[in-house]
């Protein structure tokens, strides 16, 4: 036992766990903490971003990139408030970060202080973050930190990771107690529970039964790290592999056995193999709406016609949206290796996918590349989307980190984007929250200072978050934002254009009465912060521009103007009830029978 302040037992415990980091904004709630953080500035360093949102987006992207944790502090009320939306974002993409929040005085509880909110319940941030959270703590006495740290740190990486909060009062950082240092909580993988040998014996029979089979991989197996398991069972069955974002890069992208991604905005072979498919091995993947054509029948998957093996660590995801034959608990990697164990023990056993289903899966991408290929290579002013995910793909090295922000150039490198290895394409998937991609990058680049980090982000989305900038020059972290630059919100106003007979309202950046398209200019933005920058109008300069953006290794903006009007092509459907799904905008250029698969 050790007299210590509670801010000194949080900082202890946050260096035992190894963690390295505090992403954190100031306030009078939480100066207790600053001062420890000071002693301790050896042992782990606090980096002060501009707003709440970015610290917890870097947070979420650190863990995304290295599987282990850092942690965020921020104030009481409206500091705490700011991480709200990037903890929904770490929640429905199982990303890991503990979100340290300071709250008002106990002895001040429910007499209305500054900045508490108690209309219901005293100091009540606890119910603000509930939904958003795993787990929400709230020690009142620095005798109560020592199980709520380890609790917090364990909940937050244990079965299916995700953010968790302590809320500490500002009186529990200064007052001291008699305390011993919990241990440190297990490292994230540290529990692998498996499925039953009865499981693992019908998932066998099942796969090795099927005709046409596919894999589904989704966030879990990269969280599991199960790539190099994952890619013995595909290639030992020659079973091909469609990935959701992200799981992408758990088998390189490249490989003829990998599909990319399905849905509306997936690629034409994953779409054809995933609804003619005759058994699914999903893994880690939740059939959430954008990966699965909006759960319309033939689209992209053909439930229950096909029949489905869904393999979660939670178990509240299993069955979701699809019955399956058979689900198990089970972490990814542990269940991959059973199977591969499991087919040791069976002799002769066929090779799986049988050669004509895995050369109607080469015909359509044949098909697929004869219809996309001619325009990645086309210069035009202002740049075709492909032209920009293609040279993006030829400059960046295959260990380099892409960092998506939210919007249409989304959709684009989810359809086109060949990820070459985990943990190198980050995607704020489940709630898309913009910025995510401009202030993830500065939290990536920490995670791995060796690898290239480029943070693809619209015009949209960085002008809500430029601050990065400042951030990137005060602690020198070398990233590179592409901005996608099409002058407005331009998925949402193809949204709207399809919906609302072609009338456009709130979705564009205009100025003045005669619409006049409007952005600031970005580069002399970037400069006025310290950033180096370039304007980027003609396809031609944008691949010599990036090279040298990467080569400079410090922090540097590309403002790339492109093509607003160019659609990425539609190759399943995504319906927003009661607007009727129309039918894939392109598909029946090369879709022979585009209607669903009965
Ligand atoms: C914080 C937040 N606000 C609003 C939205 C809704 N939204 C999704 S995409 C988008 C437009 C993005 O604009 P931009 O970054 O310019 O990308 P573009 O679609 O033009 O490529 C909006 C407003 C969101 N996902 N997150
Ligand atoms: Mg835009």
């Amino acid at each position: 036992m050790a007299r210590m302040k509670g801010a000194e037992l949080i900082t202890e415990y946050l260096i035992a766990n190894g963690i390295p980091y505090v992403f954190g904004i100031c306030g009078h709630g939480n100066v207790g903490m600053l001062d420890p953080l000071y002693q301790a500035r050896d042992r782990i360093k606090l980096i002060s971003p501009r707003h709440e949102q970015v610290a917890a987006h870097m947070a979420d992207a650190y863990f995304r990139v290295r599987h282990e944790p850092v942690a965020t502090l921020t104030s009481c009320g409206p500091g705490s408030c700011n991480i709200v939306m990037p903890l929904a974002c770490a929640l429905t993409d199982s990303s890991a970060l503990l979100a340290i929040t300071a709250n008002v005085p106990t002895s001040q509880f429910n007499r209305s202080p500054f900045q508490e909110i108690n209309r219901h319940y005293q100091a009540d941030f606890v119910n603000i973050v509930r939904p958003v959270v795993k787990r929400s703590f709230q020690p009142t006495r620095v005798d109560m930190l020592p199980l709520a740290l380890r609790q917090a740190m364990t909940a937050m990486l244990s079965g299916r990771p995700g953010p968790v909060n302590v809320d500490v009062p500002f009186n529990v950082f200064q007052e001291e107690d008699q305390v011993d240092l919990p241990p440190p909580a297990p490292p994230l993988n540290a529990q692998r529970s498996g499925a039953s040998p009865e499981e693992v014996s019908r998932a066998l029979d099942m796969i090795l039964d099927a005709e046409r089979p596919v894999i589904f991989i989704g966030h879990g197996v990269t969280l599991s790290e199960a790539s190099r398991e994952l890619n013995e069972l595909a290639k030992t069955l020659g079973i091909p592999v469609i990935s959701s974002p992200n799981g992408m890069g758990c088998i390189d992208m490249t490989d003829p056995l990998s599909l990319g991604f399905i849905g509306r905005n997936g690629a034409f072979p994953a779409n054809e193999a995933g609804r003619r498919a005759d058994l699914v091995l999903a893994i880690g993947a939740r059939f959430d709406d954008r990966s699965a054509s909006s759960w319309l029948p033939g689209y992209s998957w053909n439930f229950p016609t096909t029949k489905l093996i869904h393999v979660d660590i939670d178990a509240a995801e299993l069955g979701r949206n699809y019955p399956p034959d058979l689900s198990i608990v089970a972490d990814a990697r542990t269940l991959l290796r059973q199977l591969l164990a499991e087919l040791e023990h069976r002799s002769g056993y066929p090779d799986k996918a049988s050669r004509e289903w895995l050369e109607q899966i080469a015909q359509w991408r044949a098909a697929w590349d004869e219809f996309v290929r001619p325009n990645f290579a086309l210069h035009a002013t202002p740049m075709r989307p492909e032209r920009v995910v293609a040279d993006c793909q030829a400059v960046i090295p295959p260990d380099g980190i892409i960092c998506c922000d939210v919007g249409v150039s989304h959709n684009w490198y989810m359809q086109f984007w060949n990820a070459r290895s985990p943990q190198s394409m980050l995607n704020s998937w489940g709630f898309s929250g913009m910025g995510f991609g401009a202030a993830g990058a500065l939290g990536a680049k920490l995670a791995a200072p060796d690898r290239p980090v480029v943070a693809v982000t619209g015009d949209g989305c960085f002008t809500m978050v430029p601050h990065v900038l400042c951030t990137a020059v005060e602690y020198d972290i070398p990233v590179v934002w592409v901005i996608w630059n099409n002058f407005g919100w331009v998925s949402i106003r193809d949204i709207q254009l399809g919906m609302f007979g072609g009338r456009e309202h709130g979705t564009m950046f205009h100025q003045g009465a005669n619409k006049k398209p409007y952005n600031p200019d970005f580069a002399a933005w970037a400069k006025a912060s310290g950033v180096d920058a370039l304007t980027v109008a003609r396809s031609q300069d944008f691949r010599g521009a990036l090279e040298h953006a990467i080569a400079a290794n410090r922090p540097f903006l590309l403002d790339v103007h492109v093509d607003a009007e160019v659609r990425p092509p539609s190759t399943g459907a995504w319906q927003l009830p009661p607007t009727e799904h129309k039918e894939p905008v392109f598909g029946h250029r090369f879709i022979p029978d585009a209607a669903p698969v009965k």
